[in-house]
């Protein structure tokens, strides 16, 4: 799949506004042909990109979970006669059925990743009507594990009941929350491109497109040549490889030609040089060391939730810079390709993780691993051309509930999706996300090229005593150590209410979150195994309702609207000199 843009073979409609939502409280839509559209009196108003939520909480849809109608209409150019003309979707949350006219077209794939749809009423010169049925409920099997409230009535666990209903701790918003396009591309065009470029100058790329069709790559002053499916490489001299330091970008331009030769579809790509590589205990970017200095995030932001926000993405990345991190996992899910595009701009090093979140072991079957290898294929796929990533998380703390399972059906099951993604990009490290529950011998660990721990030291456990934290840290990093690999603390922190303050250690003040982040970033940087840590959060968010949260997860350096908490001038200041 080929990002949206335009050029002399390409157009694309940004179908962003205002659409028509209909809510399917008894999930009748289907049974009642609401794809066909809806009269707008039985609809509200609702900003694409952006999550329903907080927009319509006053009419009562904040917690809703489960299926909405989204609409609009649509007139497609006269000037995309004789192209393939399809609409894109930049993900749905956290799936999506599309009818055109009224008719079923297609549907998504894995969750926050793009997805086409085809259709043969999408004709140019006509008005046609676009209807999505997002459903923001995850499937028991996926994934990351759903649940409603017969499992948590089953389980027993009553103080583990979230509303709505989730086994994660962010909010289930649900939408669509990227931009939706029309596409018009030409016949027989260029349907998909994988590439790699290493720190010395090579390139290898390969494009899909109809069979014996010929593809011209070109990239600074070098030009190749060969066939759809087949690499093609090229070697830039001098080339000033991709860092931190200098986030040195290439154009690539990717051309089609037709039988005579002459140019018939064009791509424009960008990419860096570089090479990255677990060895040992050290994480080596283009043969250096690299210590990781950074944050879990999230998508979210006041009304819009997860809704692509721009403005916030520029502030995200300058306060980035403010605080000297050098990086950035897309906890707990792909984010949108525009922070990726900042992140490859400005040299932020991204952990790029798969929707897998708490996987519950009890319920995995062979459709859940089937899922999980796509969502590792479609998130390679888009993102695999990009400097900036320089690992694959494969999942975050699964087997969280402790599950026995965990113990004997993981091993098999990991083996399976770290070799499949190792098949798919051998290129670049990948990890997952431990807890603590699933131990130390995490069966993960013995496929993952680093092996990244989350602790909540400090905060869930040993409370108000940073020492003990600091040693429970330690005893930790010491263990996972023994896995010969480079550790990494892909979480750690506390919550602190912005304007809370003590000269004791009190939770939830902000001199008790700077205290410990800065006793564990000590840790971290004193562990020989260690290769850095990501704070967790970034800035304060929505999760779930629940009696251990105060409408907020409040762990953010930064509240959800972007003021430092005392943490962040903390970080600004132990992470300036460090490398
Ligand atoms: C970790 C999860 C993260 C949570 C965090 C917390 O990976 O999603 O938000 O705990 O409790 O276990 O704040």
């Amino acid at each position: 799949m080929i990002r949206p843009q335009r050029n002399a073979f390409r157009d694309v409609i940004d179908l962003s506004g205002i659409w028509r939502i209909r809510f399917d409280l008894n999930d009748e839509g289907e049974a009642g042909d609401w794809g066909a559209g809806s009269d707008p009196a039985g609809t509200h108003p609702v900003a694409v990109p952006g999550s329903w939520n907080e927009q319509l909480a006053e009419a009562g849809f904040m917690d809703y979970q489960g299926a909405a109608w989204l609409q609009t209409d649509v007139s497609v150019p006269t000037s995309f006669e004789g192209r393939g003309i399809r609409l894109r979707f930049d993900s749905a949350d956290f799936s999506a059925r599309v009818f055109v006219d009224g008719v079923f077209a297609g549907e998504s794939g894995p969750a926050f990743l793009p997805f086409e749809i085809d259709s043969d009423r999408l004709v140019a010169g006509r008005t046609v009507r676009i209807v999505a049925r997002v459903d923001n409920r995850l499937s028991l099997d996926g994934p990351t594990s759903g649940v409603g409230m017969e499992q948590y009535v089953a389980e027993g666990r009553v103080r583990d009941e979230y509303r709505p209903a989730v086994r994660f701790d962010f909010f289930p918003y649900g939408g669509l929350n990227r931009p939706v396009w029309l596409t018009a591309t030409p016949m027989g065009g260029i349907e998909a491109v994988r590439l790699r470029a290493s720190a010395d100058g090579t390139l290898t790329l390969t494009a899909e497109a109809p069979p014996g069709s010929r593809i011209r790559v070109a990239l600074a002053d070098v030009e190749a040549e060969g066939l759809a499916g087949e690499p093609i490489s090229l070697r830039v001299p001098d080339v000033r490889p991709w860092s931190p330091a200098d986030p040195a970008l290439y154009d690539v331009v990717v051309e089609r030609l037709d039988a005579l030769g002459i140019v018939a579809d064009r791509i424009d790509l960008r990419t860096g040089f570089r090479d990255v590589e677990a060895r040992g205990h050290a994480l080596l970017l283009n043969g250096e060391p690299v210590t990781l200095k950074g944050f879990g995030k999230h998508e979210d932001g006041p009304i819009r939730g997860r809704g692509l926000d721009l403005p916030q993405l520029v502030k995200d990345f300058g306060l980035l810079d403010w605080t000297h991190a050098n990086s950035v996992r897309t906890s707990h899910y792909p984010y949108s390709e525009d922070f990726l595009d900042f992140a490859d701009e400005r040299g932020i090093l991204v952990i790029d993780e798969v929707f897998s979140v708490n996987l519950d072991f009890r319920q995995v079957t062979e459709a859940t691993l089937a899922q999980h290898r796509a969502a590792v294929e479609a998130l390679i796929a888009r993102d695999g051309h990009r400097p900036s990533v320089i690992a694959w998380s494969l999942a975050n703390e699964p087997g969280y509930l402790a599950e026995p399972e965990y113990r004997w059906r993981s091993g098999p099951y990991w083996k399976d999706l770290f070799g499949h993604a190792r098949d798919l990009d051998p290129t670049r490290p990948l990890t997952h996300a431990n807890v603590g529950y699933a131990g130390l011998d995490d069966p993960a660990f013995e496929q993952a090229d680093i092996v990244s721990i989350n602790r909540y030291f400090g905060w869930y456990q040993a409370p108000a005593q940073i020492e003990r934290a600091v040693a429970l840290l330690r005893a930790d990093l010491d263990a996972v150590a023994a896995h010969g690999k480079p550790v990494f603390v892909a979480e750690f922190g506390a919550d602190a209410l912005a304007g809370q303050h003590s000269t004791s250690p009190q939770l939830f003040t902000e001199e008790y979150q700077a205290d410990l982040i800065a006793a564990f970033w000590a840790e971290i940087q004193a562990h020989p195994a260690c290769i850095g840590g990501h704070v967790w959060n970034f800035a304060d968010f929505r999760t779930a309702q629940h009696s251990r949260r105060v409408v907020l997860n409040l762990k953010g350096v930064f509240t959800r609207d972007r003021q430092p908490k005392r943490a962040a001038f903390v970080l600004r200041d132990l992470w300036k000199d460090t490398r």
